[in-house]
């Protein structure tokens, strides 16, 4: 099904989006490899813009998988590269795309599984927390960490966020480990 996903729009306002029945979105830190989990789960090597540089991603990318059915690539947050009024603007794509629209909606917040989580993360969480909104946790770069370190890492993860060990998937978007699991829930979400 992901397999199918194409390119469908850029925006910078999230109010100027057409109507849907519902969408994934993926949030999260620049450089925490959005747009790089995104590509792993559509099996698509180029379908969202990736970089070494954070900030690669500067719009709200629609991605559809059927008609009517988005996975959502956010601005990454903590750029530090930008300009305060940029950073402003940056934020409010991100806010407004995830609690202005009433459409049916998934909210999965990536962050580097190697750096842990960072204050911003935590920001953000808080934030999510604050205006109601139901999240999980996708952390990447997992080929970082050795295996056997796996389970304590879920786990912290988990914790930390004060959400259950299940909404945590642990994945590598580059070696594409843990890319399934995340996928049926995706799925499942989309159907
Ligand atoms: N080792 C490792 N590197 C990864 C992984 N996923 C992404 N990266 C690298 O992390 C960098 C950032 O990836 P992106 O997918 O562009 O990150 P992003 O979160 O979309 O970043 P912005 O668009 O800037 O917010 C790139 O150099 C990727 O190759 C992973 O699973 N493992
Ligand atoms: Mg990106």
């Amino acid at each position: 099904m992901l397999e199918k996903a194409v390119f469908f729009r850029a925006v910078t306002e999230a109010e100027t989006l057409p109507k849907n029945i519902a969408e994934v979105i993926f949030c999260g830190r620049s450089n925490a490899g959005k747009s790089s989990a995104i590509n792993a789960l559509c099996s698509q090597k180029n379908l969202a813009r990736t970089s070494k540089t954070p900030g690669r991603t500067r719009s709200i990318n629609v991605y559809s998988v059927s008609i009517g059915r988005w996975i959502i690539d956010l601005p990454g947050y903590g750029f530090a590269r930008v300009s305060p009024q940029e950073k402003k603007l940056w934020q409010k794509m991100i806010e407004d795309c995830i609690v202005r629209r009433k459409t049916k909606k998934s909210v999965y917040m990536i962050v580097d599984a190697f750096v842990g989580p960072t204050d911003l993360d935590y920001d953000m969480a808080y934030w999510l927390k604050d205006n109601g909104i139901n999240f999980k946790i996708v952390a990447n770069k997992c080929d970082k960490i050795p295996e056997v370190d796996m389970p304590e890492v879920e786990n912290k993860i988990a914790q930390c966020f004060e959400i259950c060990k299940n909404d945590v998937f642990a994945v590598s978007a580059k070696q594409k480990s843990g890319i399934d699991k995340l996928k049926t829930d995706i799925i499942k979400f989309l159907k």
